[in-house]
């Protein structure tokens, strides 16, 4: 489709669809506060100093009929958004109100902004680069809060910072690898390129070993609780989730089919998934609900395998352990039987829940340290892989040849921070944004 032109004057409504308090019509690009000073009773926007706010009247100069009473914040380059001159009218927040005040505008010169156009501006006029724009995607998307520091850690150039010190020492390494081809008898020291090469492979595999967590951060996690008929399913269910969501009762085999609920623990975005008792049955419905379960304990990113203590141990069904917690319910009842390997939890009184969510969280996100920048972007995943494997040819490579591997290698790295991308990546970015950011 190409990349829109970068001079015209866009307009879009800000402020999600539906009524509100306020509601926020965005205009940018060169001219735009001459074209607002055509529709504003009030302070000459045009005159205006950035960074302030004035009070008027929004009117159709050409029916002289006022649309709303607004504020009007007046921004000037550099010091905007999209680096652009640009402006803001807040209105009241009703639809009427803002598709009014859009179409004045759109039929006093400005068109209407793609998804995403703000953004774009900003990256193609420098103000972000592409990673962070992306940032800007993840935090408005961010569904907790674990997703939201990230994506803020993003978009304080966090990850762009680590790729931008990565891409200097390969640089660096290049010009020395280039003088030592032009130039032979200077001599190149090969222990310098390996003494350069594996500190940022290393990098890269760290940045990469965060994506799991990030992903999960991100687009939250699957948990299963699996376990036989009456071990406290969906007794633990409702426990984790405050309220009664899934039936409990003391007949087995009462929750035949699965059932799900979101449900946020300790930051994370978890879907917890209640499933039939998996026990040997012939009653062909429960049947199909117990193998569905042990399906669906294959596909979560985290199995919670729950074993009455009160009662003798069952035998164990086939779940994947590796990504199982095993939890003995009913604490509160006397035990039949203990074992250090399981973590102890009563619905009933609360007893080991907090550990549980806890436990949770760990090994749902232990393979990120808190407070670092993790990869949750699918696009930087790729281009790290990329990058990891120049990395490790170049490390392979004879010293002569190295060179073209750590080029492919940088050029990955670029590609992150969206330097020397194609206008289709752009594209495919900002067609995932919202109109009006
Ligand atoms: N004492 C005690 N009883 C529990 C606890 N959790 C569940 N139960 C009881 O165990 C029975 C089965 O619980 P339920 O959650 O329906 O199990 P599910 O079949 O695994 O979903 C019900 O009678 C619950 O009241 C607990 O923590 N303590
Ligand atoms: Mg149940």
């Amino acid at each position: 489709m190409g990349l829109p032109s970068l001079t015209d004057i866009i307009a879009a409504i800000a402020t999600p669809p539906g009524r509100g308090a306020v509601g926020i019509v965005r205009i940018a690009g060169p001219g735009s506060l001459e074209l607002v000073r055509k529709v504003w009773q009030g302070k000459d926007p045009t005159r205006l100093p950035g960074g302030r706010f004035t009070f008027g009247r929004i009117r159709d100069p050409r029916s002289g009929e006022v649309l709303d009473e607004a504020l009007l914040l007046v921004f000037r380059p550099p010091h905007s958004y999209t680096g652009q001159e640009s402006a803001e009218l807040q209105t009241h927040g009703s639809p009427a109100v803002l598709r009014g005040v859009l179409q004045l505008l759109f039929e006093l010169g400005a068109r209407p902004a793609r998804p995403g156009e703000f953004t774009l501006r900003a990256y193609l006029n420098g103000r972000m680069d592409l990673a962070q724009a992306e940032a800007v995607l993840s935090l408005i998307e961010a569904e907790s809060q674990a997703a939201r520091r990230q994506a803020l850690r993003g978009l304080s150039a966090g990850l762009s910072q680590r790729i931008a010190a990565l891409s200097e020492q390969l640089f660096a390494l290049l010009a020395h690898i280039q003088a030592w081809l032009d130039y032979p008898e200077e001599g190149v020291e090969p222990a310098r390129i390996r003494a350069t090469l594996e500190p940022v492979l290393q990098e890269v595999r760290r940045l990469l070993a965060t994506a799991p967590a990030g992903r999960i951060a991100q687009k939250g996690a699957r948990l299963a609780l699996v376990g036989a008929p009456n071990a406290g399913k969906s007794s633990l269910l409702n426990a984790l989730l405050g309220y009664e969501r899934a039936i409990v009762t003391p007949i087995p085999g009462t929750t035949r089919d699965y059932l799900e609920a979101p449900l946020e623990i300790a930051g994370v975005p978890v879907v917890a998934v209640d499933t039939a008792g998996v026990r040997e049955t012939e009653d062909p419905v429960e049947k199909s609900g117990v193998e569905r379960a042990l399906r669906i304990a294959q596909e979560a990113d985290l199995v919670l395998y729950l074993v009455d203590q009160s009662q003798p141990q069952p035998t164990p069904p086939p779940l994947p352990w590796e990504r199982t917690l095993r939890v003995a319910t009913k604490a509160d009842l006397p035990a039949a039987w203990e074992d250090d390997a399981y973590l102890r939890v009563s619905s009933q009184t609360g007893l080991g829940l907090e550990a549980l969510r806890q436990q949770i969280h760990h090994r749902l996100l232990g393979t990120a340290p808190e407070g670092e920048v993790w990869v949750s972007n699918e696009r930087h995943v790729e281009a790290l892989r990329r990058a990891e494997a120049h990395l490790v040819e170049a490390l392979e490579a004879p010293e002569d040849l190295a060179g073209v591997s750590i080029e492919m290698a940088l050029g990955a790295l670029s590609e992150i921070l969206g330097k020397d991308v194609s206008e289709e990546v752009i594209d495919r970015v900002f067609r995932n944004f919202c109109v009006g950011k």
